[in-house]
């Protein structure tokens, strides 16, 4: 672990003040060879007020200094925040200043790994920080406090427990090995016990859909026949010319996609290449990137302009079928009475799948729309319920120990021999470890991997 003292600023330019932090076994006297009142001896968690001098006594700000001694400070060391005033000069004196009393410049994110490895939080908090920095709305910030407070983590303690639970049923399967009679007890219990475990590895799995959902945008696919005002609609629903509008039929060819907030929800909609058969090679790889985007989206927009066919209304459920599939009509304002006709036809067929009638290009119906797309989802799948994974880091983790599990489980019904069995127990133990860092020893590469997404000064 470095031993040096780090110094960064803390906020952005350009506000009225700026905060400059220092972290570090020297940080309390390196500030106190700059400040004009004596602070070496100040008292944990105090205000002071002075001034910064450079080395010839010149003023270089008024600001405060809070001091924080170990181990009650963010980073868990000794830690100094200046505030001054917020012009990049006063900034760039005062970090110059700090540099040649000995402060190295912070590397991104490195408060936080200090954080993390002076034991002030887990990995999967310190995740979280940059999460609750990043976050944007209500959903994801309710994500990141959430991770930050340690739900996940507790989560991941009380499967820690039942592994280790489960070891020591093994170890007394062991004990008792001696005795030819109890050889290969009863193993149901055991194999009951690491069914509960893996199952609930992989709800925790299962979550990561609606986490990465909420922290990416929930995908919503554009889908349609061409020239039905698929990028029309994009554009209505993104307040923004982000898609080429024409009459010409196959104006879309590629995927074209952008976030936006609905009821403090981020969505991320897709607008896709018109549908049809095609001799044009592009065109057809544009299609095939429209039928895939149905696979990954959690919301279907199947845009028409006319009515469909009974086949075509079947293709569209079939390919939905475990998606929120909402019918719109598009084009209301050119011939209301065949959009109602659309829209009666439709329900008649498939009662239960919601239709909104739209005109894109006037803007008529998009509010119902959102509402729509915003109601379609349940609770379940946007609640930032107390677990809900939204790392990829902690997903791969996840399904790594639900694989070590599987061949636990495996070998218990073979009747392999306990001390075997317990080896793959130890894995699937040291994965879910390796997601909060429990033992503070992770490569240097996945701290590296996970530090890298910080800013300077956090
Ligand atoms: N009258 C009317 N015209 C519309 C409406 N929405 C779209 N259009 C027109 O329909 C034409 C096609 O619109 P686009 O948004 O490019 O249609 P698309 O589905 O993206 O088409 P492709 O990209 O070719 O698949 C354009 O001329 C739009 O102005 C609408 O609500 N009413
Ligand atoms: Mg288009």
């Amino acid at each position: 672990m470095k031993k040096d003292t780090i110094s960064a600023l803390a906020t952005p330019v350009g506000g009225a003040i700026c905060v400059i932090r220092l972290s570090g076994p020297d940080a309390i006297s390196i500030a106190d060879t700059i400040f004009s009142r004596d602070i070496a001896t100040a008292k944990a968690n105090t205000l002071h007020y002075g001034e910064i001098m450079d080395d010839d006594r010149c003023v270089v700000d008024d600001v405060i200094i809070a001091v924080y001694r170990a181990p009650h400070s963010y980073t868990g060391e000794d830690s100094i925040e200046i505030s001054c005033h917020g012009s990049a000069y006063i900034v760039q004196q005062i970090l110059i200043l700090l540099e040649a009393h000995g402060a190295r410049p912070a590397e991104p994110g490195e408060y936080t790994r200090r954080a993390y490895l002076n034991g002030k939080m887990d990995l999967s908090q310190a995740e979280a920080v940059a999460d609750l920095i990043a976050s944007t709305n209500k959903a994801q910030h309710d994500l990141a406090i959430s991770q930050l407070k340690g739900h996940f983590s507790k989560e991941l303690d009380n499967l820690r427990e039942q592994l280790l639970k489960l070891t020591s049923l093994l170890e007394l399967e062991l004990d008792f090995s001696d005795h030819e009679e109890l050889e290969f007890a009863d193993r149901r219990e055991l194999d009951t016990l690491a069914h509960e475990i893996d199952n609930h590895i992989l709800n925790l799995a299962d979550s990561f859909k609606t986490g990465n959902a909420v922290k990416n945008g929930i995908p919503v696919a554009i889908v349609g026949k061409t020239n039905v005002g698929k990028s029309t609609l994009l554009n209505a629903l993104l307040h923004e010319d982000r898609a080429i509008v024409s009459d010409v039929h196959g104006t879309t060819r590629d995927i074209i996609e952008d976030t936006t907030t609905i009821n403090g929800l981020l969505f991320r909609f897709i607008d896709t290449a018109g549908l049809r058969k095609t001799d044009d090679t592009i065109e057809r790889i544009g299609i095939d990137r429209a039928l895939s985007t149905i696979n990954r989206a959690m919301v279907v927009l199947w845009v028409i302009d006319g009515m469909p066919t009974p086949e075509e209304l079947n293709d569209i459920q079939n390919r939905c079928k475990d998606k929120h599939l909402i019918i719109v009509v598009n084009k209301t304002d050119i011939d209301k009475d065949a959009s109602q006709a659309t829209c009666s036809f439709i329900a008649s067929s498939t009662p239960t799948t919601t239709i909104i009638k739209i005109s894109a290009k006037k803007g008529n119906g998009i509010q119902q729309l959102e509402d729509a797309i915003y109601n379609s989802l349940s609770l379940a799948e946007t609640t930032s319920a107390d677990v809900v994974v939204s790392s990829a880091r902690h997903y791969t983790i996840l399904m790594k120990a639900h694989d070590h599990l599987s061949a636990v489980i495996d070998k218990l019904s073979a009747g392999i021999s306990a001390d075997l069995l317990a080896e793959d127990l130890k894995l699937v133990i040291d994965d879910l470890a390796s997601i909060t860092g429990q033992d503070r020893i992770e490569s240097q590469e996945t701290l590296n991997f996970i530090f890298k997404n910080f800013c300077i000064g956090k």
